[in-house]
Parts: structure tokens; C-alpha cells; sequence
């Protein structure tokens, strides 16, 4: 993990020392790795201590150094003279890490566009750095508990395949006719069929092989492994060339999601992604509004939609398409790459209309009946985006899975923007797509995670003043009023990184209200710190929305 605050991972370390009296971790016998003071000098240090031999420089900013001694000597007698030292800062042995550990999958070593070690003529690392990220997460849950749903509008799927984990409605009792949960849909125990109005689910072989991309078990000793292992998979039948039919597919996702967004989690489902490998090749959006204006409607319950792009070589910003020629904010547009990061030739781009590029070519994944096949097509790059979607779920601190459930739309859009800047930048791709790369699982998730970090601005606790921000979120112009009988003395804004990033000082004349204009402030979570006339001081978040 980074620590934007260097000061905050030391204070860290420095109290875990009080605690560790021993340390048996795995370590290279004669070995020490020390941290100077700000004042402390090496070569003092070993001079004092003639045991001592300078073995490596590690940062010489930082002031952190690879020490030897002789083997035979007692090491812990070492170390605790070491951490006595007064030029020492903190002293420890060089510990042995552990390689990174794969999952267990059968055919995960087939699997580049997840871990390319170049594999099959590949190029090492031409992948989303998936292992990496399951050091982080694997899926499944949020920090606060919710099971996280990925639905997938597709043709249909094998619901019983081994390698699959599909959601369930818990809320609904099968077969008695009854709209049980109150969603809208009558006995929907197992998702939604919108071709015909029904619940039964279809078999079919290519929604059971996006399904896989996205979240096919991992690490279960079988098959394959998906961007996430453990979130559910909602099926959904719906992608037909009938634009009513994929408006009721969505429409089914929006309702579950709604449910639960109105119930706080007690009916619904907590769906955080669409994915979407279908489309009207060449369809203008001006033709298609209603279809298009879902993605907004998703949105606004929080709901990001992944769709792939056109498998022609079009520019799709001159030729259009649906879906990836909407406009919606809440849509994330997929273009495919293959084993060596290049383009796929037939597959359609556009620096407007198209965001970014994820591996579609030679993908394998679930198929039916319970078996694995390679298929490819924008249609598999897309739901390596919707995995890693339904990973940063996974991922979000608290503070962020709360404040995305009170302004779901504002923080379904800051988890596509760190999809969209975690790309890997590739040669020729700037003007290709928006994003100019390709899927980084792992850059997105550390970066979204570090931003949100709980701890990242200082402030474990958000008190609760008498000072109230309104409105909240606010967009151009934000009143604060103080219901003390204190008059507000100044205001300090900072962001989530904990730059302080204005100042407002009003003396001792300040009234009870007052108004800032923040129209030119980026769109992303403040904290105001309000200090009254009395030096009482509170802190409260803000949220800052486009227009
Ligand atoms: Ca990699
Ligand atoms: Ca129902
Ligand atoms: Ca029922
Ligand atoms: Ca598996």
C-alpha cells in the first residue's frame, strides 16, 4: 500500500515496535534495514558500531540503509541495540517476502489477458495486472456488508455451471404467482428474461462466456478464474435486436437496484455494474433516446453500464452505434486488444465515443454444458471492465461506500473516472479512445483507494458541528449557516488528499451565514473545516457535483 502521508505510516510502524518484543518472521540471517533520524548520520553510526557494514544504499532521501553484521551474533541483541541508537529512527530485519500467489484455477495460466507472463507468442504484461489486485481484493462484499451484483444483459446463460456464482433473489418465493419483494416482477428467483416476459432463464453460450470474463469463480481449483471471484452474476435475457427488449432488460436491473437503494439493502439488489456485449451496429442516438436514456437512469441509482463496442474497424464518433454512441455520463464504451496490446483491427474506436480498450482477443472462458471454450470480440473486452468494477466495490474504504450510497450517481462517476485514468497508456491509443489505453485493474484500484483513503486527510472522526452546509452536494454556490450563537471566524477547505487548498478568514465580524462560490472547484469530496468566533472548530464533507 502507498501512504500518502509519509508521517502517518511512520507513526504507524513506530507503535507496532512497542508491541513486537520478538520477531520470528522469515528473515536473511545478518541482516538489518534502518531508518536514520532527521539529524542521524551513517557514518557515525558505524563507526560507534564497528560490527556494522553498510551492505546497500535503499533510499538515501528517506535515509534508509541495508546493514550486515556477522551472522553468529545474537541478531535480536543487534536489533535492540539498534532501535537504542540515537541516530536510528527505526531498525528491523530484512524480511523475505513471499511470492505473489496465483489462483489455483486449472486454465489460469491460458488466461493472458489476466496475467500475460507471454504465454502463446504474448507479451509479458500485456494484461490487467489481475493478480496484483487480488492482493487487494477479490470481490464479493463491501466494507459494509453488501453483496455486490454484477448484471449481465446477454442471450441467456447455463445457470448450473460449476465454474459460475449467479445471484439469487432471496426475497422472492418461487412459483406462487406473487410479486413477493414488490419489485415489479412475479416469482423472479433467479433474474429476469425480457424477451419473453418471464423468469426463466435460457440457455445460451455466449452470455455463459461473458458471464465467466467478468466473475467466474476463482481460486476453486476448476476452470477458469474471473476479474472478480466472488461478487454474483444477475442474469439477464435481453440482447435481442429488439430496442423494447433491451429497455426492459434494464429496466429489470434499475428496479432490483432501486429496491434496494429504497429499502437500505433489506429487498433488492445491490447491482454496481451493467455489462452489455450487444448492440445496433451503426445506430444514431438521436434514433434510439429511450434506449440511451437508460444508462441515465441506471446512473442515477448508481449503476455504471459497460458496453462494448462495434467488432468493425469504424470510427464510431463518424459512423455511430448503440449503445456506445450515447452520451450518457454513466456509460463506460469498450474497444478489444489482444495478447500483445495491440489493437484489434476489427474492432471499432473513436477518441469521443469510446473510452478505453481491454483484452477480447483469444479469451477463454465458461461456456456450456460446464465446459470452457476461446472466443473472441469486443464483446469479451468488455466485461474485463465490469470485473474490475464490481473488484473497486470490493475494494472502497467506508467513508466511500457511505458517501456513494446517500449520492450514488456522484460516486458511481468518480469509480469510472478511476477506471478511466488507470489505463496503461499505450503507443497510438490517444487518438483512438478517450482514455488512450487499456485496462489496469490494479491502477485503478490502488488509485480510487488511495484517494478515498479513510485516513488520508487525518480526520478519523467527521464531528458533527452546528454548522450547516447546504445545499449538500452543491454545484455552483454553497450558503453555510451557523445555528450557534457564535458568528463563523473562517473556513478552510481541503481535499481528500488533505492539501489545504483555501482559506476564508472573516475576523470577528462575520454574521451567521455565509455564501462561496465554488463553480470552479473540481467535482469530488471537500472536507470544510469551520472554526467560530470562540476557536470552537468542527469538520464536515462536502460534496462538489457537475452541472
Ligand atoms: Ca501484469
Ligand atoms: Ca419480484
Ligand atoms: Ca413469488
Ligand atoms: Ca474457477
Amino acid at each position: 500500500m502507498k501512504c500518502l502521508l509519509k508521517n502517518i505510516c511512520i507513526l504507524f510502524f513506530a507503535f507496532n515496535f512497542t508491541l513486537i518484543a520478538q520477531d520470528n518472521s522469515a528473515h536473511i540471517k545478518g541482516e538489518a534495514l534502518v531508518m536514520l533520524n532527521k539529524t542521524g548520520q551513517l557514518d557515525k553510526l558505524l563507526n560507534n558500531n564497528t560490527e556494522l557494514h553498510l551492505k546497500q544504499v535503499i533510499s538515501k532521501r528517506s535515509g534508509i540503509y541495508l546493514l550486515s553484521f556477522d551472522s553468529l551474533l545474537n541478531e535480536q541483541t543487534i536489533l535492540t541495540k539498534l532501535r537504542g541508537n540515537s541516530e536510528i529512527y527505526i531498525a528491523q530485519f530484512n524480511h523475505i517476502t513471499q511470492s505473489r500467489s496465483l489462483p489455483d484455477d486449472l486454465q489460469f495460466g491460458v488466461q493472458y489477458a489476466l496475467h500475460n507472463t507471454g504465454q502463446s507468442g504474448g507479451t509479458l504484461d500485456a494484461d490487467i495486472d489481475a493478480p496484483e489486485a487480488w492482493d487487494i481484493t477479490t470481490g464479493g462484499l463491501t466494507s459494509a456488508g453488501d453483496s455486490i451484483v454484477i448484471a449481465i444483459v446477454d442471450d441467456g446463460f447455463q445457470l448450473t455451471h460449476p465454474d459460475l456464482n449467479f445471484w439469487k433473489n432471496n426475497f422472492e418465493i418461487a412459483s406462487n404467482g406473487i410479486d413477493d419483494d414488490g419489485n415489479g416482477y412475479i416469482d423472479d428467483t433467479k433474474g429476469w428474461n425480457a424477451v419473453n416476459n418471464s423468469n426463466s432463464i435460457v440457455l445460451a453460450q455466449h452470455g455463459t462466456h461473458v458471464a465467466g470474463i467478468a466473475a467466474a469463480r476463482g481460486n476453486n481449483a476448476m476452470g477458469v478464474s474471473g476479474v472478480d471471484w466472488k461478487s454474483k452474476i444477475m442474469p439477464v435475457v435481453g440482447s435481442t435486436i429488439l430496442e423494447s427488449v433491451a429497455i426492459a432488460a434494464y429496466t429489470y436491473v434499475l428496479e432490483c437496484r432501486r429496491l434496494y437503494n429504497e429499502t437500505s439493502g433489506a429487498k433488492g439488489a445491490f447491482v454496481v455494474v451493467t455489462n452489455s456485449s450487444f448492440g445496433v451496429n451503426q445506430g444514431q442516438p438521436a434514433n434510439f433516446p429511450l434506449w440511451c436514456a437508460m444508462y441515465d437512469s441506471l446512473g442515477k441509482q448508481g449503476i455504471l453500464s459497460v458496453c462494448a463496442t462495434a467488432n468493425n474497424n469504424w470510427d464510431i464518433d463518424v459512423i455511430g452505434d448503440i449503445p456506445t454512441a450515447c452520451t450518457s455520463n454513466y456509460m463506460i464504451t469498450v474497444a478489444s486488444t489482444n495478447r500483445n496490446d495491440g489493437r484489434v483491427t476489427t474492432s471499432a474506436y473513436g477518441t469521443n465515443s469510446i473510452d478505453l480498450a481491454a483484452p477480447g482477443s483469444a479469451i477463454l472462458s465458461t461456456y456450456a454444458t460446464n465446459t470452457y471454450t476461446t472466443l473472441s470480440g469486443t464483446s469479451m473486452a468488455s466485461p474485463f471492465v465490469a470485473g474490475t468494477i464490481s473488484l473497486m466495490y470490493a475494494a472502497a474504504c467506508d467513508s466511500f461506500i457511505q458517501l456513494y450510497k446517500q449520492y450514488p450517481d456522484s460516486f458511481a462517476m468518480e469509480v469510472k473516472n478511476f477506471i478511466i485514468n488507470g489505463v496503461d497508456q499505450k503507443v497510438g491509443f490517444d487518438t483512438l479512445y478517450f482514455s488512450g489505453g487499456r485496462l489496469n485493474a490494479h491502477t485503478s484500484i490502488v488509485d480510487f483507494q488511495n484517494y478515498f483513503n479513510c485516513y488520508s486527510v487525518g480526520l478519523k472522526k467527521i464531528e458533527k458541528g452546528n454548522f450547516i452546509i447546504s445545499p449538500n452536494p452543491a454545484m455552483d454556490k454553497l450558503t453555510i449557516f451557523n445555528n450557534d450563537s457564535n458568528p463563523i471566524k473562517s473556513i478552510k477547505v481541503i481535499d481528500v488528499t488533505g492539501k489545504t487548498i483555501s482559506l476564508l478568514n472573516f475576523g470577528n465580524n462575520n454574521s451567521h451565514k455565509t455564501e462561496i462560490n465554488i463553480s470552479n472547484w473540481d467535482n469530488g469530496v471537500y472536507y470544510l473545516q469551520f472554526t467560530d468566533i470562540n476557536e470552537n472548530s468542527t469538520t464536515q464533507k462536502l460534496v462538489k457535483i457537475g452541472s
